[in-house]
């Protein structure tokens, strides 16, 4: 159901200047030296795995911010491998998450069986399709989705000792699917053009049994203004990035709101 754009409703909604600045904030590049946070991974490119460019965009807001990260990934094979020139599924081919996911941690990658929330203060799930083909069964099952137990087990485990988790893109539905009555946003809740080609996202939030606030990448370039909606009760930080089509650097700055707001949760302890 994910992977095919679905037809859905072109109506625009009405969302004046003043209402989107009312929600806005306006984030100060806020560092957290020595904060330690865990990343997770779900392989390498955004139809099968991680979304290359929020994850190395959250590594580098990260490290901007002072943080000590250490990357997981489940030890299993991913759903599909998808040659992303022909945004097709590769026949016979079969991929490890753990293994794809260690291109991007550098090789540096731990099995994500062994992340132990006592050992960091926050945790931070990039999107991509690989966390709704990887680390739940989105992709497929939609609201009815089944979330890896591992992934599962650390959201709980970092929910419950109060220590922030931050999610982008599609990664906020695992909160949703995990942590009961979170609030988070995947963006708009209408395609508006294309601009929100994932938005009936949106319908499968509140269907999970969670709040979606519509969030914009960005609010006005001219601000600045990045949006993020911060779950304050929950410490659940969420950012639209590539569910929007929008410019790359937006994308990287709407991240960069998010791991900022993940660090001041932490610092706030
Ligand atoms: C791997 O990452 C951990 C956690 O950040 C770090 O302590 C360790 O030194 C790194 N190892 C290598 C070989 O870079
Ligand atoms: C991943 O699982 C395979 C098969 O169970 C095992 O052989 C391998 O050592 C595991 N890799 C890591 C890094 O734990
Ligand atoms: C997690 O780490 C804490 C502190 O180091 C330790 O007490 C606890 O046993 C660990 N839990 C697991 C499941 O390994
Ligand atoms: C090959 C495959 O489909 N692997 C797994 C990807 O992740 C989901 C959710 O945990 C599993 O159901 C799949 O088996």
């Amino acid at each position: 159901m994910f992977a095919a754009r679905s037809v859905a409703s072109k109506s625009y909604l009405p969302f004046t200047r003043a209402q989107a600045l009312g929600v806005g904030s306006l984030h100060g590049s806020a560092s957290c030296p020595g904060a330690k946070v865990a990343v997770v991974l779900s392989g390498c490119g955004v139809y099968d795995g991680t979304e290359i460019h929020e994850a190395s965009a959250i590594l580098v807001h990260l490290s901007r911010g002072g943080a000590e990260v250490q990357m997981y990934a489940p030890n299993i094979s991913q759903m599909h491998v998808i040659d992303h020139g022909k945004g097709q599924p590769v026949e016979k081919e079969s991929r490890n998450v753990l293994s794809e996911s260690a291109r991007i941690a550098r090789g540096n990658i731990t099995d994500l069986a062994q992340l132990n929330a006592s050992n960091h203060d926050g945790v931070i799930f990039p999107g991509g399709f690989g966390a709704a083909k990887n680390l739940s069964t989105f992709a497929v099952d939609g609201k009815d989705c089944k979330v890896n137990a591992d992934v599962e087990r650390v959201l709980k485990d970092f929910h419950k000792a109060g220590k922030p988790i931050g999610l982008c893109c599609i990664s906020p539905v695992l909160a949703a699917r995990v942590l009961p009555g979170v609030e988070v946003t995947v963006g708009h809740e209408t395609e508006e053009g294309g601009r929100w080609p994932y938005a009936s996202t949106a319908q499968a939030i509140t269907a999970l049994g969670a709040t979606h606030c519509v969030k914009d990448v960005t609010i006005s370039s001219l601000r600045l203004s990045h949006e993020v909606h911060v779950d304050q009760k929950n410490k659940v930080v969420t950012s639209p990035a590539f569910m929007c089509e929008t410019k790359l650097h937006l994308v990287f700055d709407g991240i960069g709101a998010m791991v900022t707001d993940v660090l001041k949760l932490i610092g706030k302890k």
